[in-house]
């Protein structure tokens, strides 16, 4: 076992009340704007962004501090049209013949088909890893905890900084997609969660109106 050491806890600024609130619904107007975006410009962004979204991500809470995730960047065209190659061809499956009507039901107001162009238009594609085996240190086969809530709560963030940052996202679920370790280069044992399709958007960029729909507060809220 090892010492538990501590340090004090006083990064934290201390806003006053009337701070906090402000800080808060400005954060929330910020936020409110972001949108999945399916139409990116090929518009090159700065590696640094990237980077820095990257470990903004990589503070997220998680088990045990393993950090039970990888981020897997493809800028190569060549793996973009890889990955696009595979993903179409999960899709098709998916759209026509394994989802149920109900849920095909349920994307019509989306719009989203089997079509996948931006994986191969947006500069990046982050493929997002849960890792079930890991620890703290590379190298090591330590069982890793609450993986899929780490990654989940990990890709907020990095959606979020990427968002601050005035740039597109969409999160992009192949089913299945178990291809994506091969293109990435990743061990077996790493579950993919996840394709971040990270850009700017087109010049004429549009969004489906059924998703500026949020739920009000006293719907997605309890006060006990
Ligand atoms: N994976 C498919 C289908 C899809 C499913 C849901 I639920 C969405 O919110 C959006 C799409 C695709 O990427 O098209």
């Amino acid at each position: 076992m090892q010492p538990h050491e501590t340090l004090p806890y006083t990064e934290l600024p201390d806003y006053s009340d009337d701070e906090r609130i402000a800080r808060a619904k400005a954060f929330y107007e910020a936020i409110r704007t972001r949108r999945t975006c399916r139409y990116f410009s090929d518009e090159p962004v700065p590696r640094a962004v990237i980077e820095h979204a990257l470990l903004a991500a990589g503070t997220a809470p998680n088990g045990a501090n393993h950090q039970p995730w990888h981020f897997a960047v493809i800028e190569s065209p060549d793996k973009k049209a890889a990955l696009r190659e595979a993903a179409e061809q999960e899709e098709r499956e998916f759209y026509e013949k394994k989802a149920s009507d109900e849920w095909l039901e349920a994307l019509d107001p989306l719009g989203t088909d089997a079509d996948k162009p931006f994986l191969e238009t947006a500069p990046y594609l982050i493929v997002i890893f849960g890792q079930r085996k890991g620890g703290m240190f590379p190298g090591e086969k330590k069982q890793n905890y609450y993986v899929n809530e780490s990654v989940g709560i990990a890709t907020g963030m990095l959606i979020t900084a990427l968002h601050d940052a005035g740039l597109a996202t969409l999160t992009h679920t192949p089913n299945p997609m178990k291809f994506l370790n091969q293109i990435c280069d990743r061990p077996s044992d790493e579950k993919p969660m996840m394709v971040l399709v990270v850009g700017k958007p087109a010049a004429d960029a549009t969004i489906p109106k059924h998703a500026t729909f949020k739920k009000p507060l006293d719907q997605i809220a309890s006060w006990l």
